[in-house]
């Protein structure tokens, strides 16, 4: 196990982190607000979509698939227990833990593919477009993760690439969600996701929730959102492209590098 904190402090030093004795206040607050976004589907408003109830937990994966190798946000590869180890101890301090961001968009293992069967796609949630011909075509962009982080882990302000929208599950612990609408012109800045969630706590224009164990958060397409977990939590998202959002999704894939994806997508589109 020496070895493997050993990777964890090289990873923790590419990210140009320090260690920090960080504030738990805002946490505590986040974790006590209530606020939450609107029941249903829709295509123009983050919203609560009602989930198949889902069999994965940190347990399942405990006894399934301990040994297995996962990767982190920043690409390095762990077993699962070596990045518990590390979620559950020296990510306390780190001023960016590291998040478990393991792609199951194509699975050729015996225990990821039971992960992905354990997926509930929501019943509202319309076909992905993607998922007929263009099913397992190389370069087909990347559309579900299994995420694992410990608190004040979380997703830097973002758009979801090519057009989608994402639906996801939390199965444990609780995460705090700032969306934002499409319009918006976000700062570059350099902040852990913690500075950047306490210093942008009332930005007008945003929707704040918190979203608690059991629930699917939706993001529509186009809308800029941020994510830090405010406990230790287990994860599932995808990804899907909407037949809604068709323009933006071709001009997307047409802009992108060249792969068998785009040439077999520009053929359709003739
Ligand atoms: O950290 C999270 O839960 C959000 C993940 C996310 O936004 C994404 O995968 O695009
Ligand atoms: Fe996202």
């Amino acid at each position: 196990m020496e070895g493997a904190l050993d990777l964890f402090a090289m990873a923790s030093a590419l990210m140009d982190d320090e260690d920090v004795k960080p504030s738990y206040d805002k946490i505590k607050e986040w974790l006590e607000d209530d606020s939450t976004v609107e029941y249903g589907f829709s295509d123009s408003r983050p919203g609560v979509l009602t989930c198949n109830n889902c069999e994965l937990s940190l347990e399942w994966l405990l006894i399934n698939a301990s040994r297995e190798s996962f990767a982190l946000f920043n690409g390095a590869q762990f077993s699962l227990t070596e990045y518990l180890d590390y979620a559950y101890g020296r990510a306390l301090t780190d001023r960016n833990p590291l998040y478990l961001f393991e792609d199951l968009s194509i699975v050729d293992n015996v225990i990821k593919k039971k992960i992905v069967d354990l997926f509930p796609v929501p019943d509202c949630v319309p076909k992905d477009i993607f998922d007929d011909i263009l099913r397992d075509v190389q370069g087909r962009p990347r559309f579900r993760w299994l995420l694992i982080g410990p608190e004040r882990s979380g997703s830097h302000l973002h758009i979801d690439p090519f057009g989608t929208s994402a639906w996801n599950t939390l199965l444990q612990g609780s995460k705090r969600w700032v969306f934002l609408p499409p319009q918006y012109i976000p700062q570059h800045d350099k902040k852990s996701i913690y500075e950047w969630f306490q210093e942008n706590d009332k930005i007008p224009e945003a929707l704040y929730a918190t979203q608690k164990a059991g629930e699917t958060f939706f993001v529509p397409a186009g809308w800029w959102h941020a994510v830090i977990n405010l406990e230790f939590t287990l994860a599932i998202t995808q990804n899907w492209a909407s037949e809604i959002n068709l323009e933006k999704i071709k001009k997307e894939v047409e802009e992108s590098r060249p792969s068998e994806f785009k040439e077999q997508w520009l053929s359709l589109q003739r």
